[in-house]
């Protein structure tokens, strides 16, 4: 018999009534008026029917292979918005574009009334949402798992110049890309106590007792490949109370006590930490880290005892990456399992754990390295803590025969750090792995050579890097549809999941006509940024100034501080001599300060009323402008950066890990100006020498700097244009009415040492910004520089950085066609 045809997913031809029976059916509405929010869910709807069915054949077929597994856990999640995400991997864009122009609305219109999922800080989220892009993409057998948190990232409102914080409640109208799973709810414990005991053979073993449970429910949001055939999922959990324990309270009468202890439990996933480093201490963040654990483990047993294989065949079924430290709880908690539960030996359970885990690092900032109170720690996971205990000890046996009579070094070494008696997760994260790696190649250097050398002197070849990449879909071919046009015009659509394709753009570089239509895309793009500030902020921003973009956290490493100390000298620049042969400019920044960041709020409040005053300025108005951008999010970016013609990425060298925006940016065609730090570096290498603006000091003079005792006061007494800026700083120029509000941060500056060295790279970031300038008044040349940014951007796709994971790391092969 002939074999059926494969059937059609995506039936274009029923969008439109589907569309309609969903606005009726689910949402319960009325089709008139035709409200632009009830289109987009049902629109929402009939795509979500669409890519149920090819995830139940996805899933099917990873059954059918029995293949290698990868959980990528982590707290943080990023995917912004995924109605066009999911319509352009599908290849449904030209079908839903009529479909939405058939009930009379734009499809782009519609995609606006999404709220983006903001379950993430920052680059660490968004960095694991490029990887189900591209695992799905590459056909990685592998699932994402992290916290369905009911209220995200909070909103950023800027209220007479100072951010303020608004909560996130992005499910509130609902989600249909949501997926409740309520048949599998999973229980984890808390609390209570270690009990020993001795088992009918005679063996002692330990056991939970006298736990608070909480029930963990599976939520599924489903995550298509390009080409739509390879559809996986990530599962975040949700908490809801164990019924049991609040109906015995209420047996016994008392109604709001069982409401309280729901409440309670409800509270795990209520809220994401709005923080990009680790809070320390915080129990309700410890308990978060234990939930997300606790269900992703059982979720993973139940499916690797249901496939057949027994434990000693886990490693090679299940990889395990660690986002960070922040699910490394789940060292101790795989061995409790293995020992406590599964009742294998010690030995036996930790080979199988390291074999299993491995640890990616995304950070050397020293105030982020995680650590717990080991009382905290105790009393929320008791047993945990003395699997810890245990861990430590053998491990501190191997160090010492490794290095005899060396105290300092075991005290250096340990998990429990014996001085203070927290818990250092990144340590057990390290001797529960058997990969540890960096995000950038100067990261993964400074990892081994200066944060963890000991480690890898003791576990040679565990240390290694796997340098972050971002998703050419999202970040080109759905934010940039002007530039993707004409990139798949002139070399066909495969750049798409090859994009080292984009080098063969190289030649074009050199071909006047080609440089037209490439300004033309920008262009096209600065204008859509342009009416989006507009109608964000009331504020009209001139498409044919130079649009110098910085956006991301607000953090001093970041130096966005370093920023203004340039607009403000271009400022008095230009009231000095306003004929000066400089391009007008359009400066933006944008990012959220931590709720508890002192000093990055005086930075954003500083951002606005250098922009309140140089706005207002008739004498530079035209020449210059700048802009903050309220409330930075994931939607806001695809706007943002293709809109882009500078992009800063700034950071004191050594600081950022990697960096993810400054790869969004080049590719995007945008010049990067720069400091050689995280993958700034690689970039480099990658587009030229000669087509980015480096400048700063190294990682190493950095640090030699620091070392030396470094006196910002004479680089500022030298400098006669940093003084003048930070005079006019320091005595309020900028808000007349409270003169002392920046004292705060020219303090740190010059009192404190200038631990992020502003002065010391601010004459060299203004002689790049000369540069700048010089090759802007050239637009053929910075043309041919911004084609050969995106020609040779390919290494960064996130499909080349997954693929590396899964062969040197995962140990997993792509599925097939
Ligand atoms: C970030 C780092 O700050 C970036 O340099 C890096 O590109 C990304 O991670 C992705 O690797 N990071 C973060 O967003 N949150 C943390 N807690 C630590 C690092």
């Amino acid at each position: 018999m002939a074999k059926p045809a494969a059937p059609d997913f995506h039936q274009l031809e029923s969008l439109g009534e589907d569309i309609k029976r969903y606005v009726l059916s689910i949402l319960g509405n009325d089709l008139y008026p035709p409200d632009p929010f009830r289109y987009y869910s049902g629109l929402a709807y009939a795509i979500r029917e669409r890519l149920i069915r090819m995830w139940l054949a996805t899933q099917a077929s990873y059954y059918d292979s029995m293949s290698k597994r990868v959980y990528y856990l982590s707290m943080e999640f990023l995917p912004g918005r995924f109605l066009m995400n999911y319509i352009t991997n599908m290849g449904m864009e030209d079908g839903c574009r009529q479909a939405a122009a058939d009930l009379g609305f734009s499809l782009d219109d519609l995609a606006e009334e999404e709220r983006d999922a903001g379950l993430g800080n920052g680059g660490l989220g968004r960095l694991a949402s490029c990887y189900m892009d591209s695992m799905a993409t590459q056909r990685i057998p592998g699932y994402g798992y992290g916290i369905l948190y009911d209220y995200g990232l909070f909103h950023q409102r800027i209220v007479n110049g100072w951010q303020e914080e608004e909560a996130d409640n992005w499910r509130r109208h609902g989600s249909p890309w949501v997926i409740d799973r309520v048949e599998h709810l999973y229980e984890v414990k808390f609390y209570g106590r270690s009990e020993a005991y001795t088992d009918p053979q005679g063996v002692l073993r330990y056991r939970w007792a006298e736990a608070d449970t909480v029930m963990a429910m599976p939520c599924d949001i489903l995550i298509p490949g390009h080409g739509g055939k390879h559809v996986t999922n990530m599962r975040l959990w949700a908490a809801a109370s164990s019924t049991g324990f609040s109906l015995r309270d209420f047996n016994q009468g008392d109604f709001l006590g069982a409401m309280q202890s729901k409440i309670h439990s409800e509270n795990i996933s209520k809220v994401l930490y709005p923080n990009d480093e680790p809070i320390q201490g915080k129990e309700l963040r410890l308990r978060q880290q234990y939930f997300l654990v606790a269900a992703t483990l059982r979720d993973i047993i139940r499916r690797h005892k249901k496939s057949g294989p027994g434990f000693d065949e886990f490693p090679d079924q299940v990889a395990i990456q660690l986002n960070d430290t922040h699910p490394t709880i789940a060292v101790a908690e795989l061995m409790r399992i293995l020992v406590d539960e599964e009742f294998l030996g010690w030995d036996e359970a930790w080979a199988i754990c390291r074999r299993t885990f491995a640890y990616t690092n995304h950070t050397v900032l020293p105030e982020a390295l995680e650590t717990w109170p080991a009382d905290l720690l105790g009393r929320v996971l008791p047993r945990h803590l003395e699997i810890i205990a245990e861990i430590d000890r053998r491990f501190l046996l191997e160090v010492a025969a490794a290095h005899p009579g060396d105290q300092g070094r075991q005290n250096r070494l340990a998990i429990i750090d014996p001085a203070s008696r927290r818990v250092r997760m990144a340590h057990l994260a390290i001797v529960g792995s058997h990969k540890v790696n960096g995000v950038a190649r100067l990261h993964s250097d400074i990892l081994r050579e200066k944060v963890f050398p000991e480690f890898d002197a003791l576990y040679p070849g565990k240390f290694t890097n796997v340098t972050n990449g971002i998703t050419p879909r999202r970040w080109l071919l759905q934010a940039n549809p002007a530039l993707s046009r004409l990139i798949t015009a002139r070399i066909g659509p495969d750049w798409t999941t090859d994009l080292d394709r984009l080098a063969e753009l190289l030649p074009l570089a050199e071909d006047p006509d080609f440089r037209k239509d490439w300004r033309a895309a920008k262009r096209e793009n600065k204008k859509r940024l342009a009416r989006y500030v507009l109608r964000k902020s009331g504020m009209g921003i001139n498409p044919d100034t130079l649009f110098d973009v910085q956006v991301k956290r607000m953090h001093e490493y970041k130096r966005q501080f370093l920023n203004v100390l340039h607009v403000v000298t271009l400022y008095n620049r230009l009231r000095r001599d306003p004929h000066l042969a400089v391009p007008p400019r359009t400066v933006l920044i944008g990012g959220k300060a931590a709720p508890g960041y002192f000093m990055a709020k005086r930075i954003i409040r500083l951002i606005t009323a250098v922009a309140e005053t140089v706005n207002a300025d008739d004498a530079v108005r035209s020449r210059l402008r700048v802009v903050f951008l309220p409330n930075y999010c994931v939607s806001q970016a695809e706007k943002v950066i293709p809109a882009a013609e500078l992009s800063q990425q700034i950071s004191t060298a050594g600081m950022e890990a990697s960096g993810t925006g400054n790869m969004k940016f080049a590719l995007n065609g945008a010049l990067t100006i720069g400091t050689l730090d995280g993958a700034n570096i690689e970039i480099m290498e990658a587009v030229g020498r000669e087509n980015i603006f480096i400048f700063g000091l190294t990682a190493k003079e950095v640090e030699a700097t620091r070392a030396a005792g470094y006196d910002p006061g004479r680089r500022v007494a030298a400098d006669a244009e940093l003084a003048e800026a930070l005079d006019m700083i320091g005595r309020g120029y900028f808000t007349p009415s409270e003169p002392d509000l920046f004292a705060p941060i020219l303090d740190n500056l010059l009192r404190h040492g200038d631990y992020y060295l502003v002065t010391a790279d601010y004459r060299a970031c203004l002689e790049a910004q000369d540069a700048v300038n010089a090759l802007y008044l050239d637009p053929e040349a910075w043309t041919a520089a911004s084609i050969r940014n995106t020609a040779n951007m390919g290494f960064f796709s996130s499909d080349r950085a997954v693929l590396e994971y899964a062969k040197n790391i995962w140990n997993i092969e792509p599925l097939g066609e």
